[in-house]
């Protein structure tokens, strides 16, 4: 079976940007475990060489939370709390939402405006899912947040690893649990059913996670391709200078988690761009 099922959407993801920048941002959302981190590996191994990078433009991979020095000192208020500091869900929205304003404004836009890409690892889509889907805030209060955090910025492609909560929690076994993977397996349940409604909202294109990993990886980039690969003139693979990157945030804060995958919190084991 393909991995590769477009959801069927209410607005069509868009075929170029729509934030008039040169670069392009490429999303991965999906409950926790649905193999985010696994491709994201594969597409920074795969991207620069892929022809589909103009000349010169370089690769930048990230996530949220945590993908600046402020993002990374969230991430761990917001994983990993000192005991008895656990945010509220309204402090714990607002967090988010902190992490993203630094995220774009520092890292992302930059990029964008220089005419790299970017892929991260969640965006704004995992807000609604996870504090509006699962711990029931508003998601219309979450929009404007969004939209104040992101200041209008939005990917040119969302692609959702659809996997079932009973696979996620499968594959999660073993692992210690971050504090928003400890809610419980009904708040859980409706972030994974907020992901299904979101997807429809918003024009994320479906790929079905729990397919064989390789499997999954090809049918992104047949996404990215059929998505993206008409964004600029054609190029040669061979000429173009594009190489990957990752934010390196320094030190690791304290209280911050090791994340399987990464050389080191916020990189994804390559130097930073000033290394
Ligand atoms: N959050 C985040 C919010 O609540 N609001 C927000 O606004 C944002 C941005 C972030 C947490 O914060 C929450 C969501 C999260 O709970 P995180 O570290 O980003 O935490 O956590 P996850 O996204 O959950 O990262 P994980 O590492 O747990 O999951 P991944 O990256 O999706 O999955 P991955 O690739 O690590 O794979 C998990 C396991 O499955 C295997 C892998 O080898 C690994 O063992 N695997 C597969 N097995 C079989 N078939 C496949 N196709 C497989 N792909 C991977």
């Amino acid at each position: 079976m393909s991995a590769l099922n477009a959801a069927p959407s209410a607005r069509a993801a868009p075929a170029a940007a729509d934030h008039h920048l040169p670069g392009r941002f490429l999303v991965l959302e999906g409950i926790d475990g649905c193999g985010k981190t696994t491709q994201l590996e594969a597409l920074r191994q795969w991207l620069p060489g892929s022809g589909l990078l103009p000349p010169g433009a370089r690769l930048l991979v990230s996530r949220e939370p945590g993908g600046t020095a402020l993002g990374q000192a969230l991430r761990g208020l917001l994983l990993h709390p000192p005991e008895a500091a656990a945010p509220c869900p309204t402090a714990e929205l607002l967090l988010y939402a902190a992490d993203r304003a630094q995220h774009v404004e520092a890292t992302i836009r930059p990029a964008l405006e220089a005419g790299d890409w970017v892929l991260c690892d969640r965006f704004a889509g995992s807000t609604a899912a996870y504090q509006g889907y699962g711990r029931g805030l508003s998601l219309a209060l979450i929009e404007q947040l969004e939209a104040i955090a992101t200041a209008g910025l939005r990917a040119d492609l969302t692609l959702w690893l659809d996997l079932p909560l009973s696979l996620s929690l499968q594959r999660r076994q073993g692992r210690a649990a971050d504090r928003i993977e400890a809610s419980g397996e009904a708040f859980l349940a409706r972030v994974a059913a907020g992901f299904g409604q979101l997807a429809a909202q918003r024009g994320w294109l479906r790929l079905d996670a729990s397919a064989p990993a390789p499997q999954v990886t090809v049918a992104c980039r047949q996404l990215i391709q059929a998505r993206l690969g008409g964004a600029g003139p054609d190029w040669p693979p061979d000429s173009c200078a594009a190489e990957a990157f990752s934010y390196s945030p320094g030190p690791v804060a304290e209280a911050a988690p090791a994340i399987p995958g990464l050389a080191a919190e916020g990189t994804l084991g390559l130097p930073g761009p000033g290394a």
